[in-house]
């Protein structure tokens, strides 16, 4: 696209001390090596602080992989935006599948973290994308709009000029099937036609990612497609080789 290409990295729950260390040193060569890319890693939040002091002066951002919607208080367990400010976060994905599943976040409580990462100066990446079951029965679109919808109705169209969003097709998550090119690339245009029925400059400038089993050898052809403008990358960022190569496909 002629978006500047954002790859990100969700480690989800992987990773070691030993594991952070590694994997960022071998990714500050990549991400050095191609400056119009834009990197970014979202460790488990445990390694926030050792990845923000080993990212100093680098080019990669940090990025954390949920938040709860309050800064503060008798909330056990969670962790806040403002936090994060102070680890040098600047992504926070918001509604990522397997919060929506695995923790029944519906698109009103991802519609208030959006909110919430946004009031504490960080970007939100908004997680959207339809089941297997929804998929094989037309609802793609329908499903991406109600998702996009809710966010909208609590925090403005004007939102997403600030945020990222992530096309990411459930049935594509982990499973080692990526939508091809031209599947992602139909949605992604309608994401954007969708936005810029509302607001055509921020529909025209939202970076969308798509994510779901991206690989080094799939990414330069998802990137080749007008809408697709990065991508939001699970298992492949777990190995340096294959990250770095989706890196010098954008
Ligand atoms: C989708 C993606 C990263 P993977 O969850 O958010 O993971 O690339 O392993 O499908």
């Amino acid at each position: 696209s002629t978006r500047q290409t954002l790859v990100m990295g969700n480690w989800k729950l992987n990773g070691s001390k030993a594991m952070v260390a590694k994997l960022i040193n071998a990714l500050q060569t990549a991400a050095t090596q191609h400056p119009a890319v834009a990197v970014a890693v979202c460790p488990p939040v445990l390694f926030l602080g050792q990845a923000q002091a080993l990212l100093t002066d680098s080019p990669i951002a940090l990025g954390a992989q949920d938040v709860d919607i309050h800064n503060e208080g008798a909330f056990t367990g969670e962790n806040s935006a403002v936090m994060y400010t102070e680890f040098g976060v600047q992504y926070v994905l918001v509604g990522h599948s397997e919060r929506r599943t695995l923790h029944g976040e519906s698109n009103a409580m991802v519609a208030a973290k959006f909110a919430t990462v946004q009031n504490a100066g960080l970007t939100p990446v908004l997680c959207i994308g339809e089941t297997l079951a929804q998929f094989e029965a037309n609802e793609t679109q329908a499903v991406v709009e109600r998702q996009l919808q809710e966010v909208i109705s609590h925090c403005g169209i004007e939102s997403f000029a600030k945020a990222v969003i992530a096309y990411e097709p459930v049935w594509a998550i982990g499973t080692g099937k990526t939508a091809t090119p031209e599947i992602a690339q139909n949605v992604h245009a309608a994401i954007r036609t969708f936005l810029a029925s509302l607001d055509a400059t921020v529909a025209a400038k939202v970076q969308i990612l798509y994510g779901g089993s991206v690989k080094g050898a799939s990414a330069a052809g998802l990137f080749a497609m007008a809408d697709i403008d990065g991508a939001l990358v699970g298992g492949a960022a777990l190995q340096a080789d294959e990250f770095a190569a989706i890196i010098s496909a954008g």
